[in-house]
């Protein structure tokens, strides 16, 4: 565990990569950044697809396992809806799903990739056939969010990331009485200045996922060099009761491009979660692969948030 001991915490599957753009059952470009939940005993995976015009939508794929027999959609389940949503003019990206208790709906938190550049949109679904909009809620340039599964002190919380010429591009919360009106704008996860790993842009991996320890945070770090981005993945915490509040963040990274089909695709160096689920004692990461492919790995959650608790870059 001396010699690299991040390599140890992801496993990935042997058969990796687990859906590729052969699999899709029409003509498509690629398939990759997808989001997880668990519905009536399997696993679902909203997968982004890129068509041939380089316009994304999303498709269904199902398994037992959550690793294996997947059922892919015959058609697109969500597409871009122009006519009623503008915002969607130039596709639909990279969802995540978080479950609502409350509202017995699971909600999709997309990016809506808009004539002014990407938004923040939202939708209900009760079943992954239809999906109510609710619109965007955050103007551009803002991608990589999802909710929270429960109210703060009655309001409804979401990590996002702006991007402001200004200041680059970090990660941020809000918060919302409805769902639709959104404010208490803070910053909560900054990128770090050069040389480090996440120094040119952070932004939310998966949905939060409640752990004893706190609310368990997978971002993306991109590092700019001269040969392009490296978009690897970190832990952070946030405190259950005030998710304002950062507890932990990963010194290192915890996963990065190793393999052959995460270093080599559209875009070369990129492994990109969108969705995760727990299995038993386990995390179980669905990530985009060089924006070509989706793959799959898994991590103990003991040791994930033991190996945070050693990497924890605030209480250095
Ligand atoms: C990010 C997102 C992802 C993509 C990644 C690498 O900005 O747009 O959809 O996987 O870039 O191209």
């Amino acid at each position: 565990m001396m010699v690299n001991d991040a390599m140890q915490i992801f496993e990935r599957f042997k058969e990796n990569p687990i859906i590729m753009v052969s699999d899709i059952p029409y003509p498509a470009n690629s398939v990759f950044n997808a989001a997880a939940t668990e519905v009536e005993n399997e696993i679902l995976l909203l997968m982004r697809v890129e068509d041939r015009r380089g316009i994304s939508h999303f498709t269904t794929a199902k398994s037992r396992d959550g690793v294996t027999d997947w059922t892919i959609g015959e058609a697109p389940v969500m597409k871009p809806c122009i006519q009623t949503h503008e915002e969607e003019k130039w596709g639909i990206e990279d969802p995540r799903i978080t479950y609502l208790p409350e509202m017995k709906k699971w909600i999709i938190a997309y990016t809506a990739y808009s004539k002014f550049g990407p938004m923040v949109a939202l939708a209900f679904t009760e079943d992954f056939v239809s999906f109510e909009r609710l619109g965007t809620v955050m103007p551009p340039v803002n991608k990589d969010a999802a909710l929270f599964p429960v109210r703060f002190n009655g309001r409804w919380a979401m990590i996002h990331r702006p991007v402001s010429t200004y200041a680059g591009a970090h990660i941020w919360i809000s918060f919302s009485p409805d769902l639709i009106h959104w404010g208490e704008h803070r910053a909560l996860i900054e990128a770090r200045s050069r040389p480090w790993w996440d120094s040119a842009k952070v932004g939310l991996s998966p949905q939060p996922i409640r752990t004893d320890e706190g609310w368990l945070i997978l971002y993306h770090g991109v590092k700019t060099t001269a040969a392009g981005s490296i978009y690897r993945n970190g832990l952070a915490l946030l405190d259950l009761e005030k998710p304002t509040r950062l507890i932990a963040r990963s010194d290192e990274w915890v996963f990065s491009p190793e393999e052959e089909y995460e270093r080599t695709g559209d875009v070369d160096n990129v492994v990109f979660p969108c969705g995760w689920i727990e299995q038993d004692n386990n995390i179980r990461i669905y990530y985009g692969c060089a924006d070509s492919c989706i793959a799959t790995a898994t991590a103990n959650k003991t040791s994930l948030l033991a190996w945070l608790r050693n990497h924890n870059s605030l209480v250095k």
